[in-house]
């Protein structure tokens, strides 16, 4: 049976924001936060837990443009300078017309709406080092595939695929999934498959021109379900990156028989692609009992995709992104571990 290698930091909970705004409404606390790191850490039965190594600034850029990881380096200090209150949300966001322009705000108050597209990703003093810290989270777990381990879990928070080569939001600041499936590309081809329950607009966006690697999701109808804007089933890529994204819009209330249908429709097109490595950016936001997702899965579904994904033989790497349920996160990564081990 394989074994799991388990790649985690204690810095994520830096980034442990008093609120955010969900619906033009104060949520308190916010619903990404410190303590699902341990209700995860539950599911994994006492597997040892390695310490990511510092990768350095090169393969963050590889994903996000520089003036971005610069904003966030001291955004949040920028902005208490300028008299911002002790959470950095901004509330003002560019229209298409104004970013064309490239006239970004000399106020930090202002200008925090030039890089973030929603009122849920708050910033507090410790964000940037534990997002930072995600990043080398997941690239030491592709590390370990790329030295020949079949499969390593990355545990971070905060998570990353809402978050693209020149923006931030939904609760994600880097994108570590997308910077783990760029390095994984020195190895040949990369397939990332998105099973949180919302749309990687970020990952998308990330690889959307990109022949190497393919990016399939299945997510939450954007008719109804965030990001609203992205994740329709008619995006398919462009340039060399035509036809190597797939978007698997599911409606509200789906269940495990109709998930799992559509689970081997995507698992069939990671099939296809030719991947010499796999990244799964997992989520159990799709649970019955999450606060925020739409779908009904059981526990039980998630040994199924864990079963079907092994059945791919790829090495595989999986990035934590989504889930709010804490009471259940535990046994969901636990059965989705069952799934990818069989005994
Ligand atoms: N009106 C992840 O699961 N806000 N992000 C929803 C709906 C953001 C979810 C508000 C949800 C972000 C990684
Ligand atoms: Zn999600």
């Amino acid at each position: 049976m394989p074994t799991i290698e388990v790649v985690t930091d204690d810095r994520h909970a830096l980034h442990d924001p008093p609120h955010e705004v969900n619906t033009g409404r104060p949520v308190s606390p916010v619903w990404e936060r410190p303590a699902r790191v341990a209700a995860l850490g539950s599911g994994l039965r006492g597997a040892s837990l390695l310490a990511p190594t510092e990768h350095g600034d090169a393969p963050l850029l590889a994903v996000h443009d520089a003036a971005m990881v610069r904003f966030l380096a001291d955004a949040y200090d920028r902005w208490r300078a300028s008299g911002g209150p002790a959470v950095m949300i901004p509330d003002t966001f560019p229209l298409a017309r104004w970013r064309t322009s490239g006239r970004r705000s000399p106020s930090p108050i202002g200008n925090a709406g030039w890089w973030c597209f929603d009122t849920a990703t708050p910033v507090v003093a410790g964000s940037y080092v534990a997002a930072r810290a995600a990043v080398d989270v997941a690239l030491t777990a592709a590390d370990r595939i790329a030295d020949g381990a079949p499969l390593a879990y990355a545990l971070t928070r905060p998570p990353g695929h809402h978050a693209g080569p020149s923006y931030y939001g939904g609760f994600c600041l880097f994108n570590p999934a997308a910077v783990a499936a760029r390095r994984l590309t020195e190895g040949g081809r990369v397939a990332v498959l998105d099973v949180d329950y919302h749309h990687g607009n970020g990952t998308q966006d990330v690889f959307w021109a990109d022949g190497d690697v393919l990016y399939v999701s299945l997510h939450g109808d954007p008719a109804s379900a965030f990001p609203y804007f992205s994740g329709f089933a008619d995006e398919v890529g462009e340039g060399r990156g035509r036809g190597a994204n797939r978007n698997l819009p599911l409606p509200p209330g789906t269940g495990d028989e109709e998930y799992l249908a559509a689970c081997e429709s995507a698992l069939a097109t990671v099939a296809a692609w030719g991947a010499a490595s796999l990244v799964v950016s997992v989520g159990f936001d799709t649970f019955a009992d999450d606060p925020i997702g739409g779908f009904e899965l059981t526990t039980a579904a998630y040994e199924q995709v864990g079963a079907s994904i092994a059945e791919l033989g790829l090495p595989t790497v999986l990035v934590q992104e989504g889930g709010y349920d804490l009471g259940s996160l535990g046994r969901n990564l636990a059965s989705l571990l069952d799934g990818l081990r069989p005994e």
